[in-house]
């Protein structure tokens, strides 16, 4: 049952608002704020105002009794840098921000792209904070560094600033990416490559922000995975999606079958298969967005399978591992499903550059199963 489904007022008095499930609403009319002496609106944990993401991270915190605050501090950067870029999103075609880096708006000052812009953002509101000592991002080539004047922290942050950037242009969904892991190198001192060619099985958490119809926040720390509706009116991500579990068997297949005639016949079988009806089986249904993290929220969300193989253009596949493959694997296998590179859990590979690119095979476990099955038959 969500926690925050509608975003409904039941009453008001001059100061209160009630919003929240049913159940709790339920328990806040027992005792509006105006009464006097009051009666228990009930446990604790329920609260009328639904569960922020703030909260919810305090929450965590104080049940590991070794949490210095750093985990939560960055993650609050995080999340504050994807609500300054949900909102440059939703404003895309007012505020000049489309087109080309170079161009000029109409006050003539110098226009940023949009991806960009995601990116300098996420930079600029983590650099600070003192909680990571080196970033990898898909817009940047080398490691970026954090300056001098700001601490070198225990946290090496990798991401993916606005996923399927080619979906701005024409209004459709996308997204941030993002993963943390702990610093190899010595603390205190600047962080390196190789505190960023870390193996998905190290993440400490990832998730990733869809800019869609709504705004979502989606992360994980490995035990189970949590989605956060963003609510512009009050400015917070709240808590909508507890525990997301991808089902088992999903119907919908997502690949760019367009490159059909690009796969190996091992694929181009696969792809056969699964449209074709038989006896035992439904046709499956294509959906693909054109963006991995509306496409596997999706997935998360209704199950089914996301595959991007190698092909004849892209011999290595076309996604890249730290950033969008390894996140994502992690979230999917944190919910309960598979991620394969089409032999070996993604989670598992060594990343030996920054930008490596691997193939994806991902989602309920029985539709991973079934591909793999073909792919390596
Ligand atoms: P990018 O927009 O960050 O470069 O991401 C790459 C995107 C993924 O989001 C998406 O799954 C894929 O590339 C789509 O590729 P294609 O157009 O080849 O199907
Ligand atoms: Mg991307």
């Amino acid at each position: 049952m969500p926690h925050y489904g509608k975003f409904t007022p039941t009453w008001q008095s001059s100061a209160t608002l009630v919003f929240g499930t049913p159940g709790a609403i339920r328990s806040a009319l027992v005792c509006p704020a105006t009464m006097k002496n009051p009666t228990s609106i009930g446990p604790a944990q329920v609260s009328p105002i639904g569960t922020t993401l703030e909260r919810h991270l305090l929450d965590r915190q104080r049940r590991m009794p070794e949490a210095t605050g750093d985990f939560t501090g960055l993650f609050q950067q995080i999340s504050l840098a994807a609500k300054i870029i949900g909102s440059r999103v939703s404003k895309a075609g007012l505020s000049g921000i489309l087109g080309r880096t170079g161009t000029t708006n109409v006050q003539g000052e110098q226009v940023q792209k949009l991806d960009d812009f995601a990116n300098s953002t996420i930079v600029s509101t983590v650099e600070a904070g003192g909680h990571v000592c080196v970033m990898g991002s898909e817009e940047v080539e080398q490691p970026i560094q954090i300056p001098p004047q700001y601490p070198q922290g225990k946290y090496v942050l990798q991401f993916d600033p606005l996923d399927g950037s080619g979906n701005i242009d024409i209004n459709a969904s996308i997204g941030t990416i993002f993963s943390i892991h702990r610093r190899l190198s010595p603390d205190g001192e600047p962080g390196t490559l190789k505190d960023l060619l870390q193996p998905g099985i190290d993440i400490v958490a990832a998730g990733y922000v869809v800019y869609g119809s709504s705004n979502m926040l989606v992360y994980s720390t490995g035990d189970q995975v949590d989605g956060f509706t963003y609510d512009p009116g009050v400015g917070e991500f709240f808590l909508s999606h507890p525990n997301i579990k991808v089902p088992q068997r999903g119907g919908i297949y997502s690949i760019n079958e367009g490159n059909y005639h690009s796969w190996d016949k091992r694929i181009q079988s696969w792809v056969d298969w699964i449209k074709t009806p038989t006896e035992n089986k439904k046709p499956y249904r294509l959906r693909y967005i054109g963006a991995m993290v509306a496409d596997l929220h999706r997935t998360l969300l209704r199950g089914g399978v996301f595959v991007y193989p190698r092909d004849s253009k892209n011999v290595n596949g076309k996604l890249r591992l730290l950033y969008e493959a390894s996140p994502m694997a992690f979230l999917v296998e944190a919910a309960g499903g598979a991620a394969s590179d089409g032999k070996n859990r993604i989670l598992t590979i060594q990343p030996k550059e920054l930008h490596q690119r691997t193939p994806v095979f991902m989602g309920s476990p029985d539709d991973v199963a079934d591909v793999l099955r073909f792919a390596n038959a």
